[in-house]
């Protein structure tokens, strides 16, 4: 039987590899597993609470509000707000980024993006979520509280990005851009446990995920390639909840798809807290992640927090696929 390696461990050993690490990134990980642990709790047993159900009220990008995205967004900020190591964040719950004061005159290093509670309205019918968060060196002066700019850096400049999966089981997966890792938490111990170790994509896969309802909102050549999708008899999986789609693509290969469509017209999923760090996950575990528009997601200037983006992530064989169809088949 393999030894258990909980996160913490983890972290703390992974550590090393940074030589100027002084700890600050190694506390925020730990911080924000503490945090999933939390948010864990409620979802696992979000069918025997009133906790169930619409907040009757909607988010910064219009969506509606779940009462367990309010939950996920306020523990997340209580624990990073108490870190230390977090100078402040920006969350899909919030219009505006929340500086945090410093804890004992701490000046933080860093800032997070998260997206609490991902794929909400699949809450009600217990079907898996996800938190998305990603880790930036912020750039503003240390002796002031963070600002704006320390979060609308590119993708390309995070430190750390993970997500939690609440699924069948709940598993952090996480990257600091040495490759990628997953922990699954063990409620026996309460411990996230080393489970998959190096995960790395596969080349190709027989995935393709995409709203289909929306086929005809979609320009030609997505058009195109979703049909080449078809025709290769590719199996179609489509939650409704990014970082399930995504995870599946990720330990199976294919392609995750959200372009452009009438209703949104630069794309549905935002940049900062979705698109990002789930791209940046997939890059280090060797696949691509750009947008319909063939530019690639770490790339992208973010001009504010709530920036929507379209994208095609997954197996990186997948996505040049599906450039050579947009350089085939679009009027552009
Ligand atoms: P649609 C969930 O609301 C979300 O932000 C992502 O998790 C998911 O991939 C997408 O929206 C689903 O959007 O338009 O297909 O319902």
């Amino acid at each position: 039987m393999n030894r258990i390696v909980t996160l913490d461990e983890f972290i703390l050993r992974r550590q090393k590899d940074f030589p100027f690490a002084s700890g600050e990134l190694t506390g925020l990980l730990r911080d924000i597993g503490v945090a999933a642990k939390i948010v864990n709790r409620e979802v696992n047993k979000a069918g025997l609470l009133p906790i169930l159900g619409r907040a009757d009220r909607e988010n910064a990008t219009g969506d509606e509000v779940q009462k367990l995205d309010l939950y996920a967004n306020e523990k997340l900020i209580d624990c990073l707000k108490n870190s230390g190591e977090c100078a402040g964040v920006a969350s899909e719950e919030a219009e505006d980024i929340i500086p945090f004061p410093s804890v004992d005159g701490k000046a933080s290093k860093y800032v997070v993006v998260f997206d609490p509670l991902d794929g909400s309205s699949n809450i009600d019918v217990n079907v898996s979520v996800g938190t998305i968060f990603g880790i930036y060196r912020r750039i503003s002066a240390a002796d002031g509280p963070c600002q704006i700019g320390d979060f609308l850096q590119k993708g390309s400049e995070l430190v750390a990005a993970g997500y939690v999966l609440y699924g069948t089981s709940t598993l952090l997966v996480y990257s600091t851009g040495r490759g990628v890792n997953g922990f699954t938490l063990d409620p026996t111990i309460g411990e996230f446990c080393l489970s998959h170790r190096d995960i790395s994509i596969p080349a190709t896969g027989n995935y393709y995920s995409v709203n289909q309802g929306y086929y005809l909102k979609f320009d030609v050549e997505m058009r195109r390639y979703i049909d080449h999708c078809s025709d290769l008899n590719l199996r179609l999986r489509y939650i409704g909840s990014m970082v399930s789609d995504i995870h599946r693509i990720l330990f199976q290969g294919g392609i995750f798809l959200y372009p452009n469509t009438r209703k949104y017209a630069l794309g549905k999923l935002r940049l900062v807290y979705e698109c990002n760090p789930l791209s940046f996950i997939v890059e280090q575990a060797g696949g691509k992640a750009i947008t319909c528009q063939l530019e690639r997601i770490l790339d992208l200037e973010a001009d504010h927090l709530h920036q929507r983006a379209t994208i095609a992530i997954g197996s990186p064989d997948m996505v040049e696929e599906m450039r050579e169809f947009v350089l085939r088949y679009s009027p552009r």
